[in-house]
């Protein structure tokens, strides 16, 4: 107990620290040589000189941020400013470190990555102010049954993109790494063109740790990711468990990638998840499969329209494309940024960023109360005689709760 005030303290401390750093931060540019965006973003970014990027920020950023960082030490200054003017410079190495410190799990390194993420996230901000208050990336997500064909569209589409002189990174959320800390995903083996590409960066998700963490991580992957200059981002996940419906909550577009395999493998796919859908992509139409493939697009084009609409600016569509003949997949992109330009035109897009962090937030105050309250040694103390009462039905769980939560609050 006699930790606590300290432990407080620190927290509040960091917390100040934050929020200094956070509000002395100039929110506006006029000055904005070197924009990027994703609209008509071809070879923005490679037009942009890093030094300037960073001088940009040290002459008018750093003087405000050296007032919060009192509270690092000189290494630790050091290396966050390395990393940051890495990072923004586009320096893949940067970037790769920087998504290490947001996984780590160390106390301290973990408070860095949040001062390195507001920095970044400032950076991005300013990039946001410069493009018309419209993001500098697109966010997609892909998911479908493990299989489906996600990885090779990736490899497709990602090495199409780059060609068009897009910067692409690619983030997986594997929900079988949470629990066996095994691969589900075998996807940098399968992108083989991709991950050689300079212009592409393909990180697969932490094989350890809660979908919480994960999808945690992964989001704050992705703000790294916009930092570095990638206004593409795709985040593949495999259609098992929840972690499609995390991903649904962090990305601009959801596409579904279905293989036309017979019924049986396409009851795994969940009903609430062809609703969170934008664009259905049937996969694999080539050869023998193209006559399945257009039997599933009929099929998922009608009970696509039984569905509630999600947006006002956009109807959901079913398409056919193959990664091994290349059929339809200038197609599915091009559908893809219709997507983006009504979404971004009718505002419903920055509305749906905003609407996420919110979501972000509390799945991140949901997680931390939760912890905290397992940990905490009021609870730790009663709970286990207070499960095993509600487990042999001795006293009903919510009077277990009640009880648990008084021991709780009563002694914070
Ligand atoms: N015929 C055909 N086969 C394909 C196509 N795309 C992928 N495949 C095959 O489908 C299998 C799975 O492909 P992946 O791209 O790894 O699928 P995935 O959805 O990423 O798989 P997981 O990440 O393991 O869930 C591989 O054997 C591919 O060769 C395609 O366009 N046509
Ligand atoms: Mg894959």
């Amino acid at each position: 107990m006699s930790k606590m005030p300290h432990v407080h303290h620190n927290m509040v401390r960091f917390g100040l620290s934050l929020l200094r750093h956070m509000s002395s931060l100039p929110s506006t540019r006029t000055c904005c040589l070197h924009q990027r965006g994703i609209t008509g973003s071809n070879a923005r970014h490679q037009s942009m000189i890093p030094g300037h990027r960073y001088s940009h920020y040290g002459r008018r950023v750093s003087p405000a941020l050296s007032h919060q960082i009192r509270d690092l030490s000189g290494p630790e200054q050091r290396l966050l400013d390395k990393m940051y003017k890495g990072l923004i410079a586009g320096q893949r190495a940067s970037l790769a470190e920087s998504i290490t410190l947001v996984e780590t799990q160390h106390p301290r390194k973990k408070e860095l990555a949040q001062v390195l993420l507001q920095r970044v996230l400032a950076f991005t901000r300013e990039q946001e102010n410069c493009n018309g208050g419209r993001p500098v990336s697109f966010r997609v997500g892909l998911s479908g049954p493990p299989g489906a064909g996600k990885s090779s569209f990736i490899e497709v589409v990602g090495k199409m993109l780059t060609g068009h002189g897009h910067k692409v990174s690619v983030l997986a959320v594997d929900p079988s790494s949470c629990t066996t800390g095994g691969s589900l995903m075998g996807d940098k083996t399968r992108m083989t063109e991709l991950s050689r590409d300079m212009n592409a960066f393909i990180r697969p998700s932490p094989t350890s740790g809660t979908l919480g963490g994960v999808t945690r991580t992964t989001n704050e992957a992705i703000v790294l990711c916009e930092g570095a200059g990638y206004d593409i981002i795709l985040v593949e996940t495999v259609g098992v468990g929840q972690s499609e419906f995390a991903v649904a909550d962090m990305v601009d577009m959801f596409v579904l990638l279905i293989p036309p395999a017979g019924g049986d493998e396409l009851q795994g796919i969940k009903r609430g998840i062809i609703e969170r859908a934008h664009l259905v992509v049937v996969t694999k139409s080539d050869g023998d499969l193209v006559v399945p493939a257009r039997r599933i697009q009929t099929e998922y084009t009608s009970a696509l329209k039984l569905l509630r609409r999600q947006s006002k600016s956009w109807n959901p569509k079913v398409v056919r494309a193959s990664s091994h003949s290349g059929e339809g997949i200038a197609e599915v992109w091009a559908k893809m940024e219709s997507y983006r330009d009504a979404m971004l035109s009718s505002g419903e897009l920055q509305g749906q960023r905003r609407a996420q962090q919110k979501v972000w937030l509390w799945s991140l105050i949901q997680e931390n109360v939760l912890r905290h309250f397992q940990n905490h040694p009021s609870v730790k103390e009663v709970l286990p005689q207070l499960e095993e009462r509600v487990t042999k039905g001795g006293i009903s769980p919510g009077l277990a709760a009640d009880l648990l939560l008084k021991a709780f609050s009563s002694s914070t």
